[in-house]
């Protein structure tokens, strides 16, 4: 069983005070505490952007990739080692821009591990230059006035499940009761999760903030939406505007890609014996 103390982070925690990745930690530590997955069995792989830095701050065993490639590293870790729960921490940035080919490849295959997004609707790191996510007229040293960002942001929830991920939420970092449970369920699914995490980032998106959320989003489970209803689904994502549904809108079960595949015949990587003589010599090969 995790506890709180296991998962302490290692270094100062530089987030601007009120950012909502704050809310998203809290919420991931809560959900891992709850789970009954050995600390050992945990992995997480981020990208780049203030959101990544989160490997930094609990302790897991961690890969702080680079921008836009988390998610095939984070298949790679799975099927390497199928033991392990793999959970993988990107922006909006990073996943709708640079990334979003391996997203919606990784949805089509049913990888089975587990995307937290948090979407900021900018890049928050380098400065607030407006991201896939920001919306239309969002103003930045990248998108002056008139018209500020000239198109409409990408639609994660629809775009997921349209690609094929077989379990999509959306959550709001300020609904820790809610998101803990969509993280819980996001990470116990068998195949290719994605969650669309609403996330202030109180210093250059100042259009998204709290009070923007807190008056707009409501439970999709409070409704009599129906998450098996595929169609329904990508019809209540595309309902964005003065009300924001926030919830699981779509889960189903289907072979993921681990289960598809034809493993080496000694088994995952994980079970083959390593020659560390050999790795060194290949690894100097390429030091220059
Ligand atoms: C391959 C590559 N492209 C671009 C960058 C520059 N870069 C670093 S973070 C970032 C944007 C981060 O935005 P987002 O993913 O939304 O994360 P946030 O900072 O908002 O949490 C960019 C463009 C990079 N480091 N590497
Ligand atoms: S710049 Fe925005 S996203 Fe980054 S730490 Fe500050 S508030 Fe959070
Ligand atoms: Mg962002």
């Amino acid at each position: 069983m995790i506890t709180e103390e296991m998962l302490e982070g290692a270094q100062k925690i530089t987030w601007c005070t009120g950012c909502g990745n704050f809310g998203i930690l809290a919420a991931l530590k809560k959900t891992l505490t709850g789970l009954d997955v050995p600390h050992h069995n945990l992995a997480m792989v981020s990208g780049i952007g203030c959101n990544s830095k989160i490997p930094h701050y609990i302790n897991l065993n961690a890969f702080h990739t680079l921008h836009g490639r988390a998610i095939p590293i984070a298949q790679g870790v799975h099927l390497a080692n199928t033991d392990l729960t793999t959970i993988v921490h990107v922006g909006d940035g990073d996943t709708l821009g640079e990334g979003l080919g391996h997203l919606l490849h990784a949805a089509r295959r049913n990888v089975n591990i587990a995307v937290f997004l948090h979407n900021n609707g900018v890049n928050g790191l380098t400065k607030g230059q407006f991201s896939p996510a920001a919306p239309r007229g969002y103003v930045s040293k990248t998108s002056p006035p008139p018209p500020g960002a000239p198109m409409d942001p990408v639609n994660t929830v629809g775009l997921a499940i349209t690609g094929g991920a077989t379990f999509v939420a959306r959550g709001f970092s300020g609904d820790q009761k809610m998101l803990v449970e969509i993280m819980t369920r996001a990470i116990k699914h068998k195949g290719f999760a994605v969650v669309d995490i609403l996330q202030p980032c109180m210093t250059w998106n100042r259009t998204l903030n709290w009070a923007f959320y807190n008056e707009r989003t409501y439970s999709l489970q409070e409704t009599d939406h129906d998450i098996s209803n595929r169609w329904n689904a990508i019809e209540r994502a595309f309902e964005y505007g003065d009300k924001i549904p926030i919830g699981v809108f779509y889960e189903k079960e289907e072979p993921d890609l681990a289960g598809g595949l034809a493993l080496p015949e000694k088994g995952p990587l994980k079970d083959h014996e390593t020659d560390l003589k050999k790795l060194q010599e290949l690894i100097d090969s390429m030091t220059l």
